[in-house]
């Protein structure tokens, strides 16, 4: 590795997905760039989501760059939805194709990031002491990375081995003959649960919050199919890049009431048997409407009802909150799993955690003992993994402290006060989360590496959202987050996972191609709603 106390262009925080695609970027601006990366690999996510059954719900051949037709048509995908291990190797095959590993610098953890005024540059610090600095910060640190664990009384006094799903052993985990307790019951969990069930002696599985699932018919890619699609790969990602979450699927403008009770089980069961997260798009009121979705709430609960053999735990797995509002989740056997006689559903609701002790998790009723303790209880979303780190803008002031009342960006991708610092595709205010990822990602990325051009072209060297820019975006993203029922409901999105979080709908959810024509809008006019400034000094 290079010599500490080295100085960049640009610094990137971060080699998943996001870190890869603007590390490839700007080293073509010509730029010096260095990554940091916590871990020893590239992949972000899924480079540490490693626990059983980790996949993508998105289908693999959407779920990769565009940004080379090469990449793009040399790369097989083998499965419908791709498991975690094939998306992994086709990061690190990205990284290798391009050549990004020398750069990106492995095992660092970034604890602070401080911007001085006087020279216009970033200093960012490692946990190891070393110090770097650059023009530009890309916080490139994901929006589901900052593991949640919660604060469970006597979480550190179990004696068996302890797990996160986000923090998996890379070696793998054997829990033959094992009694194991699982907590949480999100996407994580969903994945998950079914195949540990199948390796331990005992599952016990502890629910707060039932889940709506639906099942992802998860099958071998077809080789005819993947040709198919091949062929005009392009026009394939250009014309799914115009539906509302850059995710193929259908999304009717029937209103769920408008059609009888007969019709709308038809449309339920069409999507429930083809297996996507587009069954939200049955109908065009679904997640506005909640007479609407209590159809679609019914309909899964009646589907849970026709699984799961035990009435009483069918009875508890029945979500109640509006579907949708919490990520639907896609499964491969979950409700199935509950009819195995290894399988407990423990319901939190009824019999609370009281604590955790040495022999396992105590609830209101009795002692479940276990050899194993997994907590697939999710993340800090949106904004942990930044506020995690000390970043600290104008004035010193701390973007913890900026964001007490909740986070403000303009566009997702900038915040006033915090010059030449950008966020990738994982900023509130950004339509990220509700959207495919990695689209969303390059078009983050090309969008700031022409941000950079310009500036470049213009001898500039300071960026900054302007405050006014972004209190317009924010009330816009909150006026389209307002008629949706995803307010209502305790969820990451909100930020009612974390314990003191600002309650606020992070994401933009005013559809995918409403936002990147925003993008192009604001760039055409000389990058509105920036303040543009600086002589552009050597770094
Ligand atoms: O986390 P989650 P996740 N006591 O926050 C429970 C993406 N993802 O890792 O709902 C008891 O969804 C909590 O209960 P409650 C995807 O966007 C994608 O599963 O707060 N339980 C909940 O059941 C997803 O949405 C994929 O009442 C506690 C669970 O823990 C996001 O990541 C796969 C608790 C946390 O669920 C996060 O998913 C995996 C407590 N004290 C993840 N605290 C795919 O692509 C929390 N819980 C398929």
């Amino acid at each position: 590795m290079p010599n500490s106390d080295a100085s960049f262009d640009s610094i990137i925080v971060g080699a998943g997905f996001a870190g890869l695609y603007a590390l490839h970027r700007l080293r073509g601006l010509g730029q010096s760039v260095r990554a940091f990366e916590t871990g020893s690999g590239v992949g972000g996510t899924w480079y540490w989501n490693r626990y059983p059954g980790a996949r993508c719900d998105v289908e693999s051949m959407q779920y990769s760059y565009q940004f080379s037709d090469e990449l793009a048509q040399e790369w097989s995908w083998t499965e419908r939805y791709a498991a975690q291990p094939e998306i992994l190797r086709y990061a690190n095959h990205v990284a290798d194709r391009f050549d990004l590993k020398k750069d990106i610098q492995f095992n660092t953890k970034i604890t602070s990031a401080h911007y001085d005024e006087t020279t216009g540059l970033w200093t960012v610090t490692t946990e190891g002491g070393e110090r770097f600095t650059a023009r530009y910060l890309i916080m490139a640190t994901g929006c589901l990375s900052a593991t949640n664990f919660p604060a469970i009384k006597g979480r550190e006094s179990f004696a068996g081995a302890t797990y996160h799903t986000s923090r998996w052993p890379h070696e793998g985990v054997n829990f033959t003959g094992k009694r194991v307790g699982i907590i949480g019951t999100g996407s994580s969990a969903v994945q998950s649960i079914p195949l540990i069930a199948r390796e331990a002696k005992h599952l016990f599985v502890f629910q707060r919050t039932p889940t709506y699932s639906i099942p992802a018919h998860n099958k071998p890619l077809d080789p005819e199919e993947e040709q198919r699609i091949k062929s005009d790969y392009r026009g394939f990602r250009a014309r799914i890049a115009q539906l509302a979450f850059d995710v193929d699927g259908e999304f009717s403008d029937t209103l769920t009431l408008s059609v009888n009770e007969a019709e709308r089980r038809r449309v339920y069961d069409a999507r429930w048997s083809y297996g996507r997260l587009s069954w939200l798009g049955a109908f065009g009121d679904l997640i506005t409407d909640f007479k609407a979705n209590e159809t679609g709430q019914q309909y899964i609960r009646n589907k849970i009802n026709e699984i799961v053999k035990d009435p009483q735990v069918a009875e508890a797995l029945m979500p109640n909150h509006a579907v949708g509002t919490k990520r639907l989740c896609i499964d491969t056997g979950y409700y199935e799993t509950f009819n195995r006689p290894n399988v407990t559903l423990v319901d939190l609701r009824r019999t609370p955690i009281d604590e955790i002790v040495t022999e396992g998790v105590r609830t209101s009723d009795r002692l479940y003992e276990l050899d194993a303790l997994i907590f697939a209880t999710g993340f800090d979303a949106m904004t942990g993994a930044l506020n995690r780190i000390d970043i600290r803008g104008v004035k010193g002031r701390a973007l913890k402290d900026a964001w007490a009342a909740g986070p403000k960006t303009y566009l997702g991708v900038a915040t006033a006060g915090f010059p030449n610092l950008f966020m990738i595709a994982a900023g509130p205010g950004s339509p990220g989360v509700l959207s495919n990822m990695i689209p969303s990602i390059e078009q983050h990325v090309n969008f700031i590496t022409q941000i950079m051009a310009h500036m470049a072209e213009r001898q500039l060297s300071r960026i900054e959202a302007t405050e006014e820019a972004q209190e317009t975006w924010v009330q816009h993203v909150n006026e389209v987050a307002a008629p949706t029922l995803f307010p209502s409901t305790n969820s990451w999105y909100v930020g009612a996972n974390i314990p003191g979080k600002p309650r606020i709908f992070m994401p933009y959810i005013g559809g995918y191609p409403v936002y990147v024509e925003k993008c192009k809008d604001v760039a055409s006019k000389n990058y509105e709603g920036f303040a543009l400034s600086g002589s552009n000094r050597q770094v």
